[in-house]
């Protein structure tokens, strides 16, 4: 038997024949990432179903120097999920460890499995009437210990933070197999280095995430939603502002969203009608949510939309007046990302900027894209309210999306992130560097920072095996 062959037997040892699997065929799923522009191959993908297992595939692989890829629900949108093509690897799969193992509504947390789904936590803080607050437009794949694995932000960051903000404890298998725990609820606990952050945006290079402790915060009985006309990025800024000052903590969403945006989802969702008559170039969706009446908060966005069309800020808006015209806006908003995927054609610049250099940032990147490919989509839509946008040119209709990223990819993403950079932002803000991105950080990060990660990465996995090739650049 070769290493191969040893380690598959000594996999299926481990965790049972049919959470092993090998051929081609059935690992092609796992083997590529969710936009489809990286196709590995792996060795094996295995499926444990508890810590103690993980620990085992880990202690096997570390002392036969078999290298370990952590996989969630697959739904990266860096390549940081997937194996490259040498097929040197293994992929560890965390979707059976989706056991909440429990709930304490008296600490306001909730214990959980690693491969728990989004959703399925979602769902059991509800059920336990309490709200798990992350949101994000792929919650029904991506898991718990993806979401913490890439420090994962989304929809409601603004009023919760993002999963840094919202983890209390860690369980995580290091590369030689021991097991790391803090799964402890605490929200004071200043004994030393807080070691669980190490883990929250590793993106799976430290060791593999197996459970966490997450808070829980008070259910909202009320939401209340708008699509608003904005003349411009600047305009949004302002109006932020407003709903900051008027609105208090009820704020919870400001996403903008670009005409482009809007009309790529539309055409993408079977010709919907955009919530705002003829289009406008720029919308932000606004959402307040309480624990109080729904009409008082009704009363507040109200109040907000007639400040910021008194300031001259808003020139229209559309009111959520139903559950199902507020799920259709939020469908809307959510499906963006999808329709870009799927027209294909399109460069992703997740970039943040201080709030005070944004509307700056729009307008010098869309008239660098514009001058580097004039025909592009402007695709520019996000977490506005945390400085976040997703800028993403795209091709125009009756280019072929091929030659498009061939010809402007990298000048696009190049030119977008170094203007990004010279207002003090990020290159990425929420989706992580995985294996898109690393080399760029050669560029936007100092030595000093780069020599702690590498410290950090070398005391963790001395060998390398975790991971490898994704986050830290290719020359050291
Ligand atoms: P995977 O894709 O499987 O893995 C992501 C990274 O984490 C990889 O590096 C992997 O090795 C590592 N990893 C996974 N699980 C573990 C583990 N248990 N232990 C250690 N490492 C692990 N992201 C946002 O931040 N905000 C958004 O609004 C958002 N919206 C999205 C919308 C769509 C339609 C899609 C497709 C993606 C979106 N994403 C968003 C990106 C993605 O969903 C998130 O990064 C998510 O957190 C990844 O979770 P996952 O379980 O799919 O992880
Ligand atoms: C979103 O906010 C996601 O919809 C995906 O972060 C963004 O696809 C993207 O670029
Ligand atoms: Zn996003």
């Amino acid at each position: 038997m070769n290493l191969y062959e040893e380690t598959i037997s000594a996999l299926k040892a481990i965790v049972g024949d049919p959470a092993c699997i090998v051929e081609e065929i059935d690992t092609a799923p796992y083997t590529t990432d969710y936009r489809k522009l990286y196709k590995g191959k792996a060795i094996a993908v295995v499926f444990p179903s508890s810590t103690d297992q993980v620990s085992q595939v880990m202690s096997w692989c570390f002392s036969h120097n078999i290298k370990v890829v952590p996989q969630g629900g697959n739904t990266s949108l860096m390549g940081g999920a997937v194996p490259d093509e040498t097929g040197d690897a293994i992929i560890l799969n965390l979707r059976r460890m989706a056991q909440i193992l429990a709930v304490d509504k008296l600490n306001d947390t909730m214990t959980l499995q690693a491969g728990v789904t989004l959703s399925s936590a979602r769902a059991a803080a509800d059920e336990a009437n309490r709200l798990f607050p992350l949101r994000i437009g792929s919650e029904g794949s991506c898991q718990i210990g993806g979401n913490l694995a890439t420090n994962a932000g989304g929809t409601a960051v603004l009023r919760y933070g993002n999963m840094r903000d919202l983890v209390l404890g860690i369980e995580a298998v290091l590369p030689d197999g021991r097991i790391y725990s803090s799964l402890r609820g605490l929200r004071k606990d200043n004994t030393g280095y807080d070691l669980k952050q190490l883990f929250v945006g590793s993106e799976g290079t430290l060791g593999i995430i197996t459970a966490a402790v997450l808070k829980l915060m008070p259910k909202p009985q009320s939401a209340s939603a708008a699509f608003v006309a904005i003349e411009n990025p600047a305009a949004a800024i302002e109006l932020l502002g407003l709903a900051k000052q008027l609105s208090g903590p009820t704020l919870t969403t400001f996403e903008l969203v670009s005409a482009d945006a809007m009309t790529l989802v539309c055409e993408y969702l079977g010709g919907v009608k955009p919530p705002l008559a003829d289009n406008p170039a720029w919308m932000v969706l606004i959402e307040l949510t309480s624990t109080g009446p729904q009409d008082a908060l009704d009363a507040s966005l109200v109040q907000v939309l007639e400040a910021g069309m008194e300031a001259g800020l808003v020139s229209d808006a559309a009111i959520a007046s139903s559950l199902s015209d507020l799920q259709a806006f939020w469908r809307l908003r959510e499906e963006i990302s999808d329709a870009q995927t799927r027209t294909g054609g399109s460069v992703k610049c997740d970039v943040s900027v201080p709030l005070s250099h944004i509307a700056e940032f729009v307008d010098k990147a869309t008239t660098k894209v514009k001058s580097i490919a004039p025909a592009s989509r402007m695709i520019i839509y996000g977490h506005m309210g945390d400085g976040n946008v997703h800028f993403n040119p795209l091709r125009a209709a009756d280019q072929d999306a091929k030659s498009y990223l061939t010809n402007h990819y990298q000048a696009i993403s190049d030119a977008v992130d170094s203007i990004a950079h010279s207002f003090q932002g990020s290159i990425s803000a929420e989706h992580g560097i995985g294996v898109s991105k690393r080399d760029d950080l050669l560029k936007y990060k100092s030595s000093v920072e780069l020599d702690l990660m590498w410290q950090i990465k070398n005391s963790l996995d001395p060998k390398g095996l975790l991971n490898p090739k994704k986050v830290l650049p290719s020359i050291a």
